[in-house]
């Protein structure tokens, strides 16, 4: 710096004093500045002031300035870091929250509902076992003037009817005229001891015997030879094209064709 000073000494006037010319830069700079200033010599002045940070005091200053800068700078950004960090946390805290509430709060209704669903079932339960009973109840317990076999009931007529009218009653009590199934159901009918109609006719279709529920006669079929016979050709018989059971016959062997107007005795069967 004072290198600088010395090269421009030349510009000094002569009747300056030796003072100001000598001067000793690095320490009284700044006390004569203002000399310099005054000075029409700014070429002077200016190299004063360019040259002051080569001074050792000056490059601590700087240093020291710069490094209280970056440390600035850096609690600075540490701040602002640390507290996107903590608004981040903070956020992701509240959102945790706030999914665990919900989830509690979901947990809830489904125990509710839960607990609602063991009570229905309970009470279903509860009802199913009551009407279990009461069909076993009813399965065992026959109506007035209803007789319990096997899986179903059966109502014998004390009077007698045709064919037809004999269905048509049957119908109205809530059955049908019997189909027979088995040698047992046919041997229960034959041990009736009399002489009824039963739900097989081939009224349509000569020939052709159909239950009432309109399935075919296949077997079992329990006929008295040499039934069906459809009257044989006598006019006294007329058409027969509904089946009867004999009382007179085997029970296995019982079955007779007869006239559809006849009146005799029914059964109706009622399948529980
Ligand atoms: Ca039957
Ligand atoms: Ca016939
Ligand atoms: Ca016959």
């Amino acid at each position: 710096m004072s290198e600088g000073v010395y090269e421009n000494s030349d510009g000094f006037k002569d009747d300056e004093p030796d003072a100001m010319k000598n001067t000793d830069i690095d320490g009284q700079l700044y006390a004569n500045v203002r000399a310099f200033m005054s000075s029409t010599r700014n070429g002077v002045v200016a190299s004063v002031h360019v040259q002051w940070w080569k001074r050792p005091s000056g490059v601590a200053a700087v240093c020291l300035g710069l490094l209280c800068v970056l440390l600035l700078a850096g609690i600075i950004g540490l701040s602002v870091y640390y507290g996107v960090i903590d608004h981040h946390n903070s956020t992701e805290r509240n959102q945790l929250l706030a999914s665990y509430s919900n989830l509690t709060e979901e947990r809830d209704q489904l125990q509710a509902s839960y607990s609602l669903l063991i009570k229905e079932r309970d009470q279903l339960q509860t009802e199913r076992d009551s009407l279990s009973g009461r069909l076993t109840y009813l399965k065992h317990t026959c109506p007035k003037g209803w007789q319990h076999f096997e899986s179903s009931w059966y109502f014998l007529s004390d009077d007698t009817k045709t064919w037809k009218e004999s269905r048509e009653d049957c119908l109205e009590r809530g059955a049908d005229l019997v189909i027979i199934n088995s040698d047992e159901e046919q041997e229960f009918l034959f041990n009736l001891n009399k002489r009824v109609w039963i739900g097989l006719t081939d009224s349509v279709t000569e020939g052709n015997l159909i239950w009432v529920d309109g399935t075919s006669l296949t077997t079992p079929r329990y006929w008295h030879k040499p039934q069906p016979d459809n009257g044989a050709g006598r006019l006294d018989y007329g058409e027969e094209d509904c089946v009867e059971i004999r009382k007179d016959q085997c029970p296995l062997e019982a079955w007779n064709d007869l006239s559809c107007d006849r009146k005799i005795y029914w059964v109706c069967e009622k399948v529980v």
